[in-house]
């Protein structure tokens, strides 16, 4: 069970509780929209959301070693409406999967997420791999409640359980000649469909720069909405780097290598003018193809769908602008 003070701004008890409250909300705001004559686009929109919202599956169900506590560390928390865990677990970028949003949950039922470990090598003092059930329990479960925002324009806001990806890198003792981190992901063509497909090179390849890595933003995620994470969102264990580009989130963790050169990652192999290393959000650099401005909130698409507008490392910019200090974000993109 999930416990959480007051100053959270967040009471919710479990999220099953919470959520048919705010898909009445919403139905009540479209069935305004629909009074006012603003019927027809948000007919439309609704349309998705509501195919969406036959697609639920089980929940994943809590677990004793992920009771956790309102994060303290500075920006893990916002006051920000919470996107419906109906939207957050069928909406999903996911590619081992296939590439539409709804993919994820409809082809991930065979992928087996247990059991499972995670190897830390590469140019540390202490090569190891951890069970899951070892790893869950190293560092102290915290609850985040982060903006993701994904490089085609939408966001999310998530309550993310798990630590700092801090806290496992400091028990491996990275060496001094250890200045990047290489996030490898699971591949196997039996359980995901998508795995034969050259839409991506496999297995999915992420990176930060040691000082990313290590800072207390960055996430090693279990769980969300007091739960264990669901295949769709990167069970068992996943990243959630919150100023940059979802895509730099990999899920289904299964091995992390300190590095001495900056890792080939598979976006960037894939498109390297459209994608590059940092990925930092940014609204003033606009992807070749389209504008990084604005972006839409997942669950805001029925009625008065405003976009929003993007924020400087994606609202985190007190926290993170130091460590790129001095560098030209247009040619680091
Ligand atoms: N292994 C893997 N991790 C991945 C992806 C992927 O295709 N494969 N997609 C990324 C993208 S583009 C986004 S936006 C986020 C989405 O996370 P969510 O579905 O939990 O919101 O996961 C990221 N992590
Ligand atoms: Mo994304």
């Amino acid at each position: 069970m999930l416990i959480r003070s007051d100053e959270s701004g967040w009471n919710h008890k479990a999220g099953s509780e919470i959520t048919p409250q705010r898909v009445y909300q919403d139905r009540r705001a479209w069935m305004r929209g629909v009074a006012s004559g603003a019927a027809g686009a948000a007919l439309a929109l609704w349309a998705g959301r509501d195919a969406r919202a036959q697609m639920q599956t089980p929940r994943p169900g809590k677990l004793a070693a992920l009771a956790a506590v309102p994060s303290k560390v500075p920006g893990a928390m916002t006051m920000e409406r919470l996107t419906t865990y109906q939207d957050a677990s069928t909406y999903n970028n996911f590619y081992e999967f296939g590439t539409d949003k709804s993919d994820p949950l409809k082809y991930s039922t065979r992928f087996q997420t247990t059991p499972w470990s995670l190897s830390v090598e590469g140019l540390v003092k202490q090569t190891r791999t951890f069970a899951i059930e070892d790893l869950l329990k190293l560092g102290a479960q915290e609850e985040r409640i982060y903006r993701l925002r994904c490089v085609e324009g939408w966001s999310m806001v998530i309550p993310w359980i798990g630590y700092s990806l801090s806290e496992l890198l400091r028990r491996v003792e990275p060496l001094g000649s250890a200045r990047f981190v290489e996030f490898v992901t699971a591949v196997d063509s039996k359980t995901m469909p998508n795995v034969d497909s050259t839409v991506l090179e496999w297995p999915y390849v992420e990176g930060l720069r040691l000082d990313e890595a290590m800072h207390p933003l960055t996430l090693l995620s279990f769980g969300m909405y007091g739960e264990i994470l669901p295949k769709q969102n990167g069970a068992p264990v996943r990243l959630v780097v919150p100023w940059k580009y979802g895509f730099k989130s990999s899920k289904s963790l299964v091995k992390i290598r300190l590095t001495e050169e900056q890792p080939r990652t598979s976006w960037v192999k894939s498109a390297p003018r459209e994608y590059g290393f940092f990925s930092n959000v940014n609204p003033n650099v606009d992807h070749p193809r389209w504008s990084q401005a604005t972006e839409r909130r997942i669950g805001e698409d029925g009625l008065f769908a405003k976009k929003r507008k993007t924020l400087m490392f994606n609202g985190y910019e007190s926290q993170v602008a130091s460590m790129y200090a001095g560098m030209d974000l247009r040619k680091f993109y």
